[in-house]
């Protein structure tokens, strides 16, 4: 990208619907901030892969920060405040997670975000994320922000039924997806990600999502 074009890029917004729009470039002021923080996270919370209550073992790498994290083993989907690995509670969220959240959730029409839980993915290329909803969480009003680092992806937004058709959505790094609302519960997911090297996070995307749990 021409230094030119990635700050136009950056100014512009994608409205997916009503309450959910893409903040193109939002985090890239931020990138090495959020970078050393999920080095220090994955330090004492590691990534994994969980099992699906099914059985499936998820393509996903997962991670969590916040005083709930999300699991996923044979008894079903939970938050937990501890780390089933570990046994110790989840890493907090560090400042500059929270500080970016709050800023994309108020620019996009969500005043007062607080986030409790930022679920952390990691993407090797060829890993998708099949469609779903997210219903785990009590507070299903507040908004869930998503921040994509490294290999870009196409993210699927789709209806509240799982057959309704879905928009394909090319999210970048930097890209920050702030959705709530009546537009909360919709299905979406994440088509393969393509083979590729990004310059800074090689051949992988991350994601962070965060949550207001409880
Ligand atoms: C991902 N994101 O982009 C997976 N969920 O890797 C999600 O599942 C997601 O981006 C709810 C809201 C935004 C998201
Ligand atoms: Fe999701």
């Amino acid at each position: 990208m021409s230094d030119l074009f990635a700050a136009q890029y950056r100014e512009t917004r994608t409205q997916l619907s009503e309450q959910a729009c893409v903040l193109h470039g939002y985090a890239l002021d931020v990138v090495d901030a959020l970078l050393t923080d999920i080095r220090a996270i994955e330090a004492s919370a590691p990534f994994r892969h969980l099992v699906t209550p099914g059985g499936h073992v998820m393509q996903v790498a997962m991670t969590n920060a916040g005083t709930f994290g999300w699991c996923s083993d044979r008894r079903g989907y939970r938050y937990d405040r501890v780390d089933p690995q570990t046994g110790t509670r989840w890493p907090a969220l560090p400042p500059a997670f929270l500080q970016l959240a709050a800023n994309a959730a108020r620019d996009a029409g969500f005043d007062g975000y607080v986030p409790d839980a930022c679920l952390i993915n990691r993407y090797a290329p060829g890993t998708r994320l099949s469609l779903h909803q997210d219903r785990d969480e009590d507070d299903r009003v507040a908004p869930i922000v998503s921040v994509s680092l490294g290999l870009p992806a196409t993210f699927l937004f789709g209806g509240f039924a799982r057959a309704d058709k879905t928009v394909r959505v090319p999210l970048q790094h930097g890209d920050v997806v702030v959705w709530g609302g009546e537009d909360r519960m919709r299905f979406h997911g994440v088509l393969p990600v393509k083979p590729g090297l990004h310059e800074i996070l090689g051949e992988q995307r991350l994601n962070l999502t965060f949550r207001k749990v409880k």
